[in-house]
C-alpha cells in the first residue's frame, strides 16, 4: 500500500487496536463476497462511531488510499470485493438500533444491522421493514440501501429505496452528510438520500438510515403449486392477481432447483405431484382462499397445489425457494444473471433464453422473483463439460442474452446491482448520456476516485 507507515500511524490513533486488522489471515473473511471473486486488501478497518468512519476516510483521502466500504458481504456482483490493496471499511460493528417510533413509522438503524434482527427489533412494536431476502439473516443494512436491495416481496413493497426517510452518509473527504433525517415531505431540490442509495458504496458510505415500516401484514398464508410449463404460470400470476388476496410474493423455480436443494440441503417438497415448475405464493388473505384453491385445484392449470397455514409449513415451503442458491453452489462452477423485464414479456423472454441454451454446454438452473419480471439464470457447469467449454458457452450466452434484454425493455441487473461484474455492460441499460451524468456525479462526490474504485463505472462501452 502507498503511504502504509502513514496510514498505519493515523488510523491507530482513530481506532482501537481491535479495530485495525492487517495480518493477511484477518483481512481474508472481508476481501470479498459471494461471488468469491479474490481479493487482497491491504488492511480492514471495523469503525465502530460514524467519526471514526469519517476519520478514517479523510486519512485515506489525504494519503490518496483507495477504500471499498461492506457489510454482510453478500452481493453478488463484487461490489463489496478489495483486490487491488484497498483497505477495507467494515460497518459490521456499527449495529444499534434505536427504539421504533411507533407513531411515525419509523426506526433509526446503523449501517452494520443484520437485516433480520432489524425484523425482529420491529416486530416486538407490531411493525416491519418490509424488505425480505434470502440473505436476511447475514445481510446488513448499509449494503442493503447501498445496493438498492430488493428479495422476495418487491411485488408488493418494492425495493429497498422506497423503504428510507432519512441517510447518513460520510463522503470521501470524511464529511458527515445527514439527509433528511426523518421528515417525509422535503421537497427542497435534489435528493440526494436517492442517489446515495443504489450507488454501491461509490459516492458516500452509508452509516445509519431511517427506515420506514409498515404495520405487519396480517393473516399471511403460503401456497406452493407444481406446474407443466411457463404458459400455465402465466396464467397462475393472471389468476392470483384477481384472487381474494394481495400478493406478497410471488416466486418460481424449475424442477431442476428443486431436485438440488432436495439433495444436497436434504429438504422435500410435500406436493405428491411434481412438474417443470414451482411456484410459491404468499398472500395475505382477504376473503376465501379455499374456494379459490379448490377451483384452481379442479383446472388444468396446476398439477398440484398445496395452502400452508401453519407458520412451520410455512417456514418448510419458504426453505425450499431459499436453499436454492446454496444448492446451486454446492452442485459447481455457477455464472449468475439477475435481469428484468416487463412481467407481460416473461413468457416470450424465458422461451427465447431456453431456446438459445439448448445446445450449449451449460445447465440452467431457472429461478426467481416471477411477479417482478425477474428471473434469475443460474448457469452451473455440467459434468461431463470441460471449464473452458463451459466459460466459452457462458459468454455466448450473455452475449445474446443481453441483447435480447435490451430488445424486451429490460435491465442487465434487476436487484443484485452492477459491482464488477457488469459495469462493462451498462451499455445494454443505461443511455451514453446517462452514463455521461453517471461519471459527473461521480467526480462531484470523489474527485480523485478513491471510494469503491472499479465498481459500477466501467471503461468500456461493448453495446
Ligand atoms: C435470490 O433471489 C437472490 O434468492 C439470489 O437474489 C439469486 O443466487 C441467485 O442467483
Ligand atoms: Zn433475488
Amino acid at each position: 500500500m502507498k503511504n502504509e507507515s502513514l496510514f498505519l500511524s493515523g488510523a491507530k490513533e482513530i481506532l482501537s487496536p481491535d479495530s485495525l486488522l492487517t495480518e493477511p489471515e484477518e483481512c481474508a473473511p472481508f476481501a470479498s463476497d459471494w461471488t468469491r471473486l479474490p481479493g487482497n486488501p491491504s488492511a480492514v478497518v471495523l469503525p465502530k462511531t460514524t467519526a471514526q468512519v469519517a476519520s478514517i476516510l479523510k486519512l485515506c483521502q489525504n494519503l490518496k488510499i483507495p477504500v471499498v466500504p461492506s457489510g454482510g458481504r453478500t452481493g453478488l456482483c463484487g461490489g463489496a470485493v478489495a483486490s487491488k490493496g484497498e483497505v477495507v471499511v467494515n460497518l459490521s460493528r456499527m449495529t444499534q438500533l434505536t427504539p421504533v417510533n411507533v407513531a411515525s413509522r419509523t426506526v433509526r438503524v446503523q449501517a452494520g444491522a443484520v437485516t433480520q434482527s432489524v425484523h425482529e427489533h420491529c416486530a416486538k412494536a407490531g411493525l416491519l421493514w418490509p424488505i425480505d431476502l434470502a440473505a436476511k439473516g447475514s445481510s446488513e443494512i448499509g449494503g442493503n440501501l447501498s445496493t438498492n436491495a430488493g428479495g422476495v416481496r418487491v411485488i408488493r413493497y418494492g425495493m429497498s429505496r422506497r423503504w428510507v426517510v432519512g441517510l447518513q452518509a460520510v463522503t470521501m473527504n470524511g464529511e458527515i452528510l445527514e439527509l433528511n433525517e426523518a421528515v417525509e415531505k422535503n421537497n427542497t431540490g435534489y435528493d440526494l438520500v436517492q442517489l446515495i442509495i443504489g450507488s454501491e458504496g461509490t459516492l458516500a458510505v452509508i452509516t445509519e438510515a431511517t427506515l420506514k415500516l409498515v404495520p405487519i401484514p396480517k393473516n399471511v398464508s403460503v401456497l406452493f403449486f407444481s406446474v407443466d410449463d411457463l404458459p400455465s404460470l402465466l396464467k397462475l400470476f393472471e389468476i392470483a392477481r384477481k384472487g381474494p388476496f394481495e400478493v406478497l410474493a410471488f416466486e418460481f423455480f424449475s424442477a431442476k432447483c428443486l431436485q438440488a436443494v432436495e439433495e444436497k440441503l436434504h429438504r422435500r417438497s410435500r406436493l405428491s405431484r411434481g412438474a417443470e415448475y414451482y411456484v410459491l405464493m404468499e398472500i395475505e388473505e382477504q376473503g376465501r382462499v379455499d374456494d379459490w384453491l379448490s377451483q384452481l385445484l379442479e383446472s388444468t392449470i396446476v398439477q398440484d397445489g398445496l395452502l400452508a397455514h401453519s407458520s412451520q409449513e410455512q417456514r418448510d415451503v419458504w426453505a425450499l425457494r431459499e436453499g436454492i442458491t446454496e444448492s446451486i453452489a454446492l452442485t459447481g462452477p455457477v455464472r449468475k444473471y439477475d435481469v428484468s423485464l416487463p412481467v407481460t414479456r416473461m413468457l416470450s423472454f424465458l422461451g427465447e433464453v431456453l431456446e438459445s441454451i439448448r445446445n450449449l454446454r451449460i445447465e440452467l438452473f431457472l429461478f426467481g422473483h416471477f411477479g417482478d419480471g425477474s428471473p434469475h439464470l443460474n448457469l452451473v457447469k455440467p459434468a461431463n463439460a470441460s471449464l473452458e467449454d463451459y466459460e466459452k458457452d457462458c459468454d455466448r450466452f450473455e452475449e445474446k442474452l443481453f441483447h435480447l434484454l435490451k430488445e424486451n425493455g429490460g435491465s442487465i441487473s434487476a436487484e443484485h446491482g452492477v459491482g464488477i461484474l457488469r459495469k462493462n455492460w451498462l451499455t445494454f441499460s443505461r443511455s451514453k448520456t446517462e452514463l455521461a451524468l453517471y461519471h459527473a456525479i461521480k467526480k462531484a462526490f470523489d474527485p480523485d476516485g478513491l471510494l469503491n474504485p472499479g465498481k459500477v463505472l466501467g471503461q468500456r462501452s461493448p453495446g
